[in-house]
């Protein structure tokens, strides 16, 4: 790699105690990172779809009308897809989780069982690394943040939505989102996501927050961030 880091002396910048936060920064660098993003949601609020536009795939195939088997793709196990990025020298492994919704079954009691039992069993997995004898190489497969669909056309947050965000909140961080944002007006999504951020203090879900962009950051900047925000691809995040 050739990144900007690399190319300073490094016996200046790198050796002495208080050096360490360079030293581990550099040594991150090298190393890079991994980041595992988890979808999770009712079946049928596009998170495939989402994953797909990821990673690019499906997006250029050809339009033929697809019979009613091939159309129905569902998610029926927990799939993950990883791609590794590169971006001025640092590296970045980025693994998406993709889950089967719920919705199916006819009792919908503990649906996010699987889910919490994937997370935790990263965690179980990681630790296991961590106290044995090759450290050095450890893959972290924790999940580092969840993506949470909710469907655009109800009035807020259904039960099943608060307590599937109460089941992810203390193990990782939620993202909750407005699923197929497309098919709502301005107006209705405005509604729609008042309604939402008020039943998720109501039921004291903890979402994450997302860091407010630098006040001193250059107008249009913030203009950015504010649109994307409102609107990443048909999910409008909360
Ligand atoms: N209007 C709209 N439809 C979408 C969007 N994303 C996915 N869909 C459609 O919703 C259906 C279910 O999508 P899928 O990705 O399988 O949902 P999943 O069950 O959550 O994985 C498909 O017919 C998609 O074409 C979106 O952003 N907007
Ligand atoms: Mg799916």
């Amino acid at each position: 790699t050739s990144g900007g880091l690399e190319t300073r002396s490094p016996d200046k910048e790198y050796v002495g105690f208080a050096t360490l936060p360079n030293q581990v920064h550099r040594k991150s660098v090298k190393k890079g990172f991994d980041f595992t993003l988890l979808v999770a949601g009712e079946s049928g609020l596009g998170k495939s779809t989402l994953v797909n536009s990821l990673f690019l795939t499906d997006l250029h195939k050809d339009r033929k009308l697809l019979n009613a088997e091939e159309r129905i793709n569902q998610t029926v196990e927990i799939t993950k897809h990883t791609v590794d990025i590169e971006e001025k020298g640092v590296k970045l492994k980025l693994t998406i989780v993709d889950t089967p919704g719920f919705g199916d079954a006819v009792n919908n009691t503990e649906c996010w069982k699987p889910i919490t039992d994937y997370i935790d069993q990263q965690f179980e997995q990681y630790f296991r690394d961590e106290s044995g004898l090759n450290r050095k190489n450890i893959q972290d497969n924790r999940v580092h943040c969840c993506l949470y669909f909710i469907p655009p056309f109800g009035h807020g947050l259904r039960p099943v939505d608060v307590q599937f965000m109460k089941a992810l909140m203390e193990k990782v961080n939620v993202v909750p989102l407005i699923s197929k944002a497309d098919c709502l007006t301005p107006g209705e999504m405005k509604k729609m996501k008042d309604r939402v951020r008020e039943e998720t203090d109501k039921y004291g879900l903890k979402v994450y927050q997302f860091p407010d962009c630098d006040s001193d950051e250059d107008e249009e900047f913030k203009q950015q961030d504010r649109e994307l925000k409102w609107r990443t691809h048909h999910i409008a995040i909360l």
